[in-house]
């Protein structure tokens, strides 16, 4: 600027006043320069002053986290981090979680999610955790992210039968393909191939069981063979056991009992 101010100083002459032009572009220049950069030196200025100018910032959102049902309760499963532009205190960064304390806690300095209890997919398989970080400052500013926790199923249920003992009759005339029994049910409580399920007859041998035949998926019973070639006088009760397995890794299964009564011609008459 001392050049510049020594020019101004001289009488206004032809050289004088490309010198001003000269320094007119150059001061406009430097304004230009300097608007990309201006806020950031209003910042540093103010932040050696000690005012507490910047909000953290959550870096790396948005957030999702997928987490299995069967984690173990204190296992980290997540970490948000977040900046703040100022120094010292007004930019020290602690985090809060506001929304999901019941399953989930955050570490005030290193912002690490753990869970703190069990988690169960069947009782809810989404939760929205909010994470506040805050700065020191006087008075201190904030922000809150959301953090979306999916649980992922595990295959934890077996499969439930409707009751313990299933009951029917069937006529020892009956062709084969006729249904002997269509009650047979089961839920499970876990979700796509865990809950998947499939049905078998087991016996100890039984005769009449082998003329029967149980559908995997429905659970429906029919008769395989005819039931009574050799018209016997009676026929003694298909006394089995239904087992339901789903198709996890491993599967798990439950069992319930089946007794199909044979009706011959001779109980009617
Ligand atoms: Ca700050
Ligand atoms: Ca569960
Ligand atoms: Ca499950
Ligand atoms: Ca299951």
């Amino acid at each position: 600027m001392g050049i510049f101010s020594s020019t101004i100083q001289c009488d206004i002459s032809l050289w004088g006043i490309v010198v001003i032009l000269i320094q007119g572009y150059f001061l406009q220049e430097v304004r230009a320069a300097d608007v990309a950069s201006l806020h950031d030196t209003v910042q540093r200025r103010l932040n050696t002053s000690g005012a507490n100018e910047y909000t953290p910032q959550f870096t790396g959102t948005p957030y999702k986290v997928e987490v299995l049902e069967n984690i173990p309760v204190g296992s980290a499963i997540f970490q948000v981090s977040a900046v703040d532009g100022d120094r010292g205190e007004n930019g020290r960064v602690s985090y809060v979680l506001l929304q999901g304390t019941q399953n989930f806690e955050v570490d005030e300095n290193t912002g690490l999610i753990k869970t703190r209890s069990f988690l169960d997919r069947e009782m809810a398989d989404h939760e929205m955790l909010l994470v506040e970080a805050h700065d020191h400052g006087t008075p201190h500013k904030s922000t809150v992210v959301k953090v979306p926790v999916h649980i992922l199923d595990v295959n934890d249920n077996a499969p439930v039968f409707s009751k313990d003992i299933y009951r029917s009759g069937i006529w020892d005339g009956s062709r084969v393909g006729q249904v002997a029994m269509r009650q047979i049910n089961a839920f499970d409580a876990d979700v796509g191939s865990n809950a998947e399920l499939s049905y078998s007859l087991v016996h100890s041998n039984n005769p009449t069981c082998h003329n029967l035949s149980i559908d995997p998926k429905s659970g429906v019973i029919r008769v395989a063979h005819q039931l009574n070639e050799e018209g016997a006088f009676h026929i003694s009760p298909c006394k089995a056991s239904v087992i339901a397995t789903d198709g996890g890794v491993p599967p798990l299964s439950s069992t319930a009992k089946v007794i199909i009564e044979i009706v011959t011609i001779n109980d009617i008459i």
